[in-house]
């Protein structure tokens, strides 16, 4: 028999690519054309692709077929799954959601379904699922992200909108033409940009940073690690204690106030609240000046090297960036805010190549210039049931129904879940405090997930439903920080019984009596049809050509022009402060913020301040747990997307999680490079493989997210899941984001016999007569 080939476009969030399928299989990933700067990730996905570890039937938990509501929850996890056909499946989980949401109102239903599904837009599954359960009735949702929660909420008081923390900042041009000095703060790790939301044609980080090692510019990055130093970049690099910025930019702003530095005409114009904020660094109420050599003591940065830096960033044109990772920690609106209080006083905002960024090394596609035009998107229509929380207060909420918090200036309630419904998210890899994340996970009675994977969210559930991967589907793709749209056509038949996240809703749709609300009678080719022309009218009326649907299918992409003009931050508002007032109530810049202050929120003050986390070095806490883990994106994978795949196995240690410690730190504690390691605190314990590392700072360990959670005997976590240690708590009451970075832990010898790490085992299983169902 001949064989036969046949190629494909496609795209994933970590790049663009053709699929290669041969005897419908899929034997490689062949990056973009267009794209030079491809990930390694593209390799992991034929080996997925046809995994053992896809689900391949409808599968439902053995004690919950029998005793539904009244079954054991803890056997969550550990039990064995039936497997039945998709009618038996669809039909539990109708009467399930009629059920809930009959005794109980919609607002027991939990469908926030937080996590990054595909790259293709109309079968996103977490969009699928809020259309789905917004259709039929309504459900209790999240609000904001994991990614930049903290920023969301708190720009918009101060800038009046979290636009720039998108990635719409100034533009690569123009700080390759105007930037002298661009401080780092996070750095720039190459390997966070890999990815795109949505997914993205051109990998454009790696190009612009090309362009940059030509250019003048200096670069000076603040981290715990040299490793976000990217490679040939001749870059200054400043070790920093984490979680310190805020104080270590308080020590440069007093620095510039105590010399008169600091841009008056630009603050008197442009901003509000400046003299409480500078009555707060000459320390008026407080008594405690802010001064270059009380930040060295918080920070560990010496006193001279702040200074010095403040003095360099007067003298030059200076972008002032922030990864992302410094406000996804408690009080994580402070590092922010600083560095827009310190960008104000060095007042070049608004100005080519100054001023201040968010996201530069967190993304790819943060400042590539790009008209600003929609890219293929899906609407989740409204929510009836008008039941929100803040996104990482799910633990909180199922554990204290009826229990009152606090967000952004308001009080509400926790609603009372009963069942909850994930389809898109993998929150045993998103959450912090995975042990208390399990207690949490028992409350409900009823847990439904859709998954291509037996990821550990899809064992711990109730009713599995098996979604095809976007190889399966035809699919349109593409990020609003990228240039490129995507046609992403069917490549291999479904595997196993796998069915589209879209027509498993639509199904459900029907027996709810709503399905023409969810499908707006358009099937996939409709639909896809639908996204790409809303898009294109966007386009054309903005004046940039696109062919019709037919050609851009045949072809496989299309591509925006590059803009005739740089984008530079608030050059408007800049350029007038009155026509272009921002969003704020004084229509300007505010450091100091009356309404922040009427909250009273102690934790989070009206203006930019040190307010110590509970856990950092400075601590006593850390006397006890004398090391800060860092939780860094990880290299290999996309959270715990492919996981299970090539590039991230290889990875690893004893098929375990590295975890970065200074030779010093391991020679303290007898640990070798490559030796397992077990991780731990007052939370929960992981086992780890040792990397020895002369670039991680002192005092700092460094663990990447994204390993299958793989719980063991008396609760020691066996694959290096990071989570097991983090705190699950909100970064205050104004943002209430996840704090994932703020973790105090000690390392220790594994000295006996390791368990084997089990997280890419099937789960049990045995298929049950329909009779008894
Ligand atoms: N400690 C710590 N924790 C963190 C972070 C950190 O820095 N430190 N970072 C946080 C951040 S920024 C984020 S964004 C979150 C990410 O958290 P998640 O987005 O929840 O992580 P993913 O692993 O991407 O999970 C997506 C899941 O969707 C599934 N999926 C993909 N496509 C489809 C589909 O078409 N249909 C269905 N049904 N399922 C599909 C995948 O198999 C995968 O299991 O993690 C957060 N957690
Ligand atoms: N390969 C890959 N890339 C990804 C992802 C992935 O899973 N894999 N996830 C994507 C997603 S969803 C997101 S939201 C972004 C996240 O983007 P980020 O939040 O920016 O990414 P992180 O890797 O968490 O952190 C970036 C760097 O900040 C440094 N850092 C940590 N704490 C501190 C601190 O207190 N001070 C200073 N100065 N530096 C600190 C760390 O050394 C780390 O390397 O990444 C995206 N990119
Ligand atoms: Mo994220």
């Amino acid at each position: 028999m001949t064989s036969s080939t046949a190629r494909f476009p496609s795209l994933s969030h970590w790049g663009a690519f053709t699929a290669v399928v041969t005897d419908g299989r899929l034997v490689s990933c062949e990056p973009f054309a267009h794209d030079s700067a491809p990930s390694p990730i593209l390799q992991s996905m034929p080996g997925m692709v046809h995994s053992d570890l896809r689900i391949r039937r409808p599968a439902v938990r053995q004690g919950w077929l029998a005793q539904r509501q009244g079954s054991d929850r803890s056997a969550r996890g550990s039990e064995a799954f039936v497997e039945v056909d998709w009618d038996v499946a669809l039909d539990l989980v109708a009467g399930e959601l009629a059920r809930v949401r009959g005794d109980h109102g919609p607002a027991a239903l939990f469908g926030g379904s937080y996590g990054w599904s595909s790259a293709g837009r109309l079968h996103h599954a977490r969009t699928l699922t809020h259309r789905f359960l917004h259709a039929s009735g309504g459900c209790t949702t999240q609000a904001g992200n994991y990614s930049w929660g903290a920023a969301q909420f708190l720009l918009p008081y101060v800038i009046g909108t979290y636009a720039p923390v998108t990635g719409r900042v100034t533009d690569w041009e123009s700080l390759l033409g105007h930037t002298e000095l661009f401080i780092a703060f996070g750095g720039i790790p190459l390997r966070n940009a890999q990815i795109t939301s949505g997914g993205a044609g051109a990998h454009s980080t790696h190009e612009w940073l090309a362009r940059a090692r030509e250019s003048a510019i200096r670069f000076v990055v603040i981290s715990p690690t040299r490793g976000d130093v990217p490679e040939g970049l001749q870059a200054e690099w400043i070790p920093i204690r984490p979680n310190t910025d805020t104080a270590m930019m308080l020590g440069m702003a007093h620095t510039l106030l105590l010399r008169n530095l600091h841009d008056t005409n630009f603050l008197d114009r442009y901003c509000e609240g400046f003299a409480p904020f500078a009555d707060y660094l000459k320390g008026k109420q407080d008594g405690q000046p802010k001064t270059a050599d009380w930040a060295a003591t918080i920070c560990g940065v010496d006193a001279d090297v702040i200074r010095s830096l403040a003095l360099k960033a007067a003298g030059h044109r200076t972008l002032l960036n922030c990864t992302w990772s410094l406000q996804r920690a408690q009080h994580g609106e402070q590092p922010y805010w600083t560095s827009i209080a310190l960008a104000a006083m060095l007042g070049q905002i608004g100005l080519p190549g100054g001023g201040f960024a968010f996201g530069h090394g967190s993304i790819n596609g943060a400042g590539t210039p790009r008209p600003d035009v929609p890219a293929p998107e899906m609407s989740a229509g409204p929510n009836p049931a008008r039941s929100i929380i803040p996104v990482a207060r799910f633990a909180d909420m199922l554990l204290q129904p009826g229990e009152p918090y606090a967000f952004n200036g308001k009080q509400d309630v926790y609603p009372d879940i009963r069942m909850v419904y994930w389809a898109g998210g993998n929150p045993f890899h998103h959450h912090q405090d995975l042990n208390r994340l399990i207690r949490a996970w028992e409350k409900p009675e009823t847990i439904v997930v859709h998954e291509s994977w037996w990821t550990p969210t899809a064992r711990r559930a109730d009713i599995v439903l098996p979604a095809t991967t976007t190889l399966e589907r035809n699919d349109i793709g593409g990020s609003s920080r990228d240039r490129f749209v995507l046609a992403m056509h069917q490549a291999l038949a479904p595997q196993g019984q796998s069915r589209n996240d879209f027509d498993i809703y639509r199904d459900l749709a029907a027996r709810a009596g709503c399905e023409a609300a969810f499908t707006e009678n358009r099937d996939e080719t409709t639909w896809i049809r639908h996204i790409y022309d809303s898009m294109a009218t966007h386009w054309r009326a903005a004046g940039f050509d696109s062919p019709e649907f037919d050609v851009f299918w045949e072809k496989g992409y299309v591509r925006l022009p590059a803009p005739q003009k740089s984008f530079v931050l608030m050059a408007d508002f800049r350029e007038d402060p009155v026509a272009h007032a921002l969003k704020t109530p004084s229509g300007k810049i505010e450091l100091y913020s009356e309404r922040i202050a009427s909250f009273g929120y102690d934790e989070c003050p009206p203006h930019p301040a040190w307010v110590p986390p509970t856990e950092w070095l400075g601590a006593t806490h850390a006397q006890r747990w004398p090391l800060h883990l860092v939780t860094s994106q990880p290299a290999d994978k996309l959270h715990s997307q492919m996981d299970a795949g090539i590039v991230s196995r290889t990875a690893k240690i004893h098929g375990r999680q590295p975890v970065r410690l200074h030779p010093t730190e391991a020679a303290r504690r007898g640990i070798h490079d490559g030796a397992i390691v077990r991780v731990f605190n007052d939370r929960g314990s992981c086992l780890a493989g040792a990397m020895l590392d002369e670039n991680v700072s002192l005092g700092v360990v460094v663990m990447s997210t994204g390993a299958w959670f793989d719980p063991g005997d008396l609760g020691l976590e066996r694959h290096g899941n990071p989570n097991v240690l983090t705190a699950d708590l909100g970064t205050s009451r104004l943002t209430q984001a996840p704090s994932a970075l703020s973790a105090l832990v000690e390392i220790a010898c594994w000295t006996d016999d390791a368990p084997p790490v089990q997280a890419f085992d099937l789960p049990q299983f045995f298929l049950l007569n329909s009779v008894e169902i």
